[in-house]
């Protein structure tokens, strides 16, 4: 039987943060055993904030590069840039007759990214959505894996091609989002209010994948805590069990067993062990990436031959879109 299919992007813009790995990564990387896989860097989603051209180009083949250190295996899994497959393009253009003016106007990304980026406050930062419902309905995949924050795209994804369906017939399979129980929204290490984000003002905010030792051991050490003393998971102290999320995640042990290892110890003593935690974890990651992105003939290589599996994909979407609607 033919493996149900998945499909997930991130943007090639900043380095990733362990709110990506935890949230969006690492999940790829376990589904890819069971799934059809389609994993897209989403430069035309790149480009709705300013981005420097040569900064971006690098960024583009540093993204591949991550993908695969994460564990992301371009034999059994497709890895392709989004602007090299013409198509999410095109479909992009006619979702957008179907999309409201009024759907976009309620995305949070949206008013988020307006309030950071208020002189440049452009049509495709609005109509980001759109672009990403094509992204995903190209490939009639069954399942979305990614972070918390992304749930409303997804969302409105599945009320386009229901919209698509009922109006033009049965064209797309509408699919369904798919969050991990436990971080699936990472909080800043400055603030526990809000997500980590790569786009965040200060490198306080995130650990960066790329971080060295000593980086995450200060950050960490820095992160926003309360005044408490007892290292216990209490969803109320958001700061603190933003770390034992974290702790729990990376070490592996359950939320017994970490409360028993640190009953009676300080946030100190805790913190300290969580930045080795996740140094131990990030290590081989890094590893890799520093091998992979020496190599740029290789990942040129593969980002070829996945644009040709995901164009080959792409295009029985569309040309069925077209035929619905009467274009072409
Ligand atoms: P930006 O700040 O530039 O918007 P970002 O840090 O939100 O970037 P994205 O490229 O938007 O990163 O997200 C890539 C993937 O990582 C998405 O699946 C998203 O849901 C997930 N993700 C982003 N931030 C977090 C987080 N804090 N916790 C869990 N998952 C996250
Ligand atoms: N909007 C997403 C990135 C994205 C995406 C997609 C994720 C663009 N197209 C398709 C899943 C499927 C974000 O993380 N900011």
């Amino acid at each position: 039987m033919a493996k149900s299919r998945i499909l997930s992007g991130i943007q090639p813009t900043n380095i990733l943060h362990i709110g990506n790995y935890v949230g969006a990564l690492q999940q790829w990387v376990t589904l890819q055993q069971t799934h059809d896989a389609f994993f897209c860097i989403v430069d035309l989603h790149a480009i709705t904030v300013k981005q420097d051209p040569k900064q971006l180009h690098d960024n583009i083949r540093q993204l591949a590069a991550m993908y695969i250190a994460a564990g992301i295996d371009p034999k059994q899994s497709t890895i392709f840039v989004q602007s090299r497959v013409s198509a999410h393009a095109e479909l992009g253009w006619v979702l957008n007759t179907l999309a409201k003016v009024s759907d976009l106007e309620r995305m949070t990304q949206f008013k988020d990214k307006s309030a950071q980026h208020h002189e440049n406050i452009n049509v495709g930062l609005f109509d980001y959505p759109v672009l990403m419902a094509a992204d995903i309905l190209l490939y009639q995949p069954e399942i979305v894996p990614v972070g918390d924050d992304q749930s409303q795209h997804v969302e409105l994804t599945r009320t386009l091609a229901q919209r698509f369906n009922k109006q033009f017939g049965d064209v797309f399979h509408v699919p369904k989002l798919q969050l991990r129980k436990e971080g699936a929204r990472i909080m800043a290490l400055d603030d526990p209010t809000k997500k980590m984000s790569k786009s965040a003002g200060s490198n306080a905010n995130y650990i960066a994948l790329t971080d060295s030792a000593d980086v995450i051991r200060k950050k960490i050490r820095r992160a926003v805590t309360d005044s408490g003393s007892q290292v216990v998971f209490d969803p109320k102290r958001a700061g603190l069990y933003n770390l034992l999320t974290l702790y729990r995640i990376f070490s592996g042990m359950t939320e017994a067993a970490i409360e028993k290892k640190f009953a009676g110890a300080k946030y100190g003593d805790f913190k300290a062990d969580l930045a080795e935690v996740i140094i131990t974890a990030l290590s081989p990651l890094q590893e890799r990436y520093a091998a992979l992105i020496k190599d740029e003939k290789h990942i040129e290589a593969i980002l070829d031959d996945g644009a040709k599996r995901a164009q080959a994909v792409a295009e029985v979407t569309l040309k069925k879109v077209y035929d619905a609607v009467g274009l072409g």
